[in-house]
C-alpha cells in the first residue's frame, strides 16, 4: 500500500460481516480515519490506501462492535436473596406487590453515592465489553426521585468515558411507584413529567425516555403523559411493553414514533401493525423470558412477516435478567425464540443502533464509526451457537 488515501488504521486480511449486506466478504479490509470508516470491503477492489497503522487480522471474522440497546446495568445492591425466594415458589409479581422487587433495588440505589454506583456497575459493563460491545444503552429507574435518578444517569455517562464505550442514557423515571407515593401514581407521574424529566433533560443527561407500562407498572394513560412530556422536550421515546400482559402499550408507543417497544411477549396483531407503520423496532429480551420462566413467546413470525425490525438486548437488570452476555442473549433468541443466525446479528448491530436512534453505527460502511469486533472464529454462526467461551480477539471503538 503506497501513497494513496491517507488513513489512520487498516485492518487487513479480515473476513468481514459488514451488516451492509448479509454475505461474508472473504479477504476483506477496513480502513478508518479520525474514527470513521473510509472503506470496508474486498481487498482487491479497495482504493489505494496508506495508513500509519496496519493490523493484520489473519483471516479472523470482523464484525461491527456489538450494541446492547436495553440495559439497567447501573444500580446498587443485589437481588440474589429474592431470587432464592422465587426458586422456592414465589412469583415475581408477588414479590413486587410485597414491596420487594424493583423497590428493594431502589433502596440500595438511593443509598449509593455516584462513585459507589460506578464501582458496582463497572464489572457488569466490563463483562459486556469483553464480548465486543462498543455501544450500550443504560436506563435510570432505580432512583425514582430526582437526585437519585440524576446520580444514575451521571454514573452511566462517566462509565462510558472511563471504559471507552458509547453510552446512550434513557430516563426511566416511570419504572415503578416509589413507596412514598403509594396510592398516588398520578401524582408521581406529575413529578416525573413536571420536574424530574425537564431538569435532567436540561442537564443533558437524557437521550431517550422510557416507561414500564404494565399491570404492576404504569397504565397506558400514565405512560402517555410521559410520552407527551418527552415530546415537548424533543426527546425520543421507548417502552417496556407487553411483557407480562397486553396493555396495548406497543401501539401507544408506536403512535408516539417510539424508537422501540421492548419485551413484547403479549403483543397482539394491532400492536404489530402499529409498529410496522411507524418503523418502531421490536427489541426482544430473551434473558428476561428465560429468567422469569415465561412461557408465552413473542410473536416473532408475525413481526418478521410485517417487516418490523427486530433487535436483541440483555435487559441486564437485578430482578428479571441478571445477564451480562449479549452473545448468550443471541443464543437464547435463536434457541428460545427461533430467530435465525442472521437475525441475531442484525438484532445486535444494525437494528440495535436503530433502536437507539443512532444512524452512524452498527454497520461497517464508509461514514460510520469504526466500531469493530475481531473474533477468534471464521463464521458468524459460531458466536451464536456457543454458550460461554471467550471468543473476542480484539475490539476497537472509533478506530482506537
Ligand atoms: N421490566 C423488567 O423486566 C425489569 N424492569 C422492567 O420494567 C425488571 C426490573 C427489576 O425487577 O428490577
Ligand atoms: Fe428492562
Amino acid at each position: 500500500m503506497g501513497s494513496g488515501h491517507d488513513c489512520d488504521t487498516i485492518w487487513s486480511d479480515a473476513t468481514l460481516l459488514t451488516m451492509a449486506g448479509e454475505s461474508l466478504v472473504e479477504q476483506g479490509l477496513v480502513a478508518a480515519k479520525d474514527g470513521r470508516i473510509v472503506y470496508a470491503g474486498p481487498t482487491d477492489t479497495a482504493p489505494d490506501l496508506a495508513a500509519t497503522r496496519v493490523i493484520d487480522c489473519q483471516g479472523r471474522l470482523v464484525t461491527p462492535g456489538l450494541i446492547d440497546c436495553h440495559t439497567h446495568i447501573v444500580h446498587g445492591g443485589s437481588r440474589a436473596g429474592e431470587w432464592e425466594v422465587r426458586l422456592a415458589g414465589a412469583s415475581y409479581e408477588e414479590i413486587a406487590r410485597a414491596g420487594g422487587g424493583i423497590v428493594s433495588t431502589m433502596r440500595a440505589t438511593r443509598e449509593a453515592s455516584e462513585d459507589q454506583l460506578i464501582a458496582a456497575s463497572l464489572p457488569r459493563l466490563e463483562a459486556l465489553i469483553a464480548e465486543g460491545v462498543t455501544t450500550v444503552e443504560i436506563k435510570s429507574g432505580y432512583g425514582l426521585e430526582l437526585a437519585s435518578e440524576r446520580r444514575m444517569l451521571r454514573a452511566a455517562r462517566s462509565l462510558g468515558e472511563r471504559c471507552g464505550v458509547t453510552v446512550r442514557t434513557t430516563f426511566l423515571g416511570a419504572h415503578a411507584l416509589p413507596p412514598e407515593y403509594a396510592g398516588r401514581a398520578d401524582d408521581y407521574i406529575a413529578l416525573v413529567t413536571g420536574e424530574m424529566l425537564p431538569a435532567l433533560a436540561a442537564e443533558g443527561l437524557v437521550d431517550a425516555v422510557d416507561a414500564f407500562c404494565e399491570g404492576i407498572g404504569f397504565t397506558p394513560a400514565q405512560t402517555e403523559r410521559v410520552f407527551v412530556a418527552a415530546r415537548k422536550l424533543g426527546l425520543p421515546v421507548k417502552l417496556h411493553a407487553e411483557q407480562l400482559s397486553n396493555q396495548r402499550g406497543a401501539a401507544l408507543a408506536a403512535r408516539y414514533g417510539a424508537l422501540s417497544a421492548d419485551h413484547l411477549e403479549h403483543l397482539d396483531d394491532d400492536g404489530i401493525a402499529a409498529m410496522a407503520a411507524n418503523g418502531t423496532v421490536a427489541t426482544l429480551l430473551p434473558g428476561a423470558f428465560y429468567f422469569t420462566r415465561e412461557t408465552k413467546l413473542p410473536p416473532v413470525r408475525a413481526l418478521r412477516d410485517a417487516g418490523v425490525p427486530i433487535a436483541i438486548a440483555t435487559d441486564c437488570n437485578p430482578g428479571t435478567s441478571p445477564l451480562t452476555s449479549l452473545l448468550l442473549a443471541m443464543n437464547m433468541a435463536a434457541t428460545l425464540f427461533r430467530l435465525t443466525v442472521a437475525e441475531c446479528w442484525v438484532g445486535t448491530t444494525r437494528n440495535a443502533a436503530r433502536a437507539l436512534g443512532l444512524a452512524d453505527t452498527g454497520i461497517l460502511a464508509p461514514g460510520y464509526w469504526a466500531d469493530l469486533a475481531v473474533w477468534n472464529v471464521d463464521r458468524p454462526a459460531e458466536l451464536v451457537y456457543r454458550m460461554g467461551g471467550r471468543p473476542l480477539h480484539a475490539r476497537y471503538r472509533r478506530g482506537i
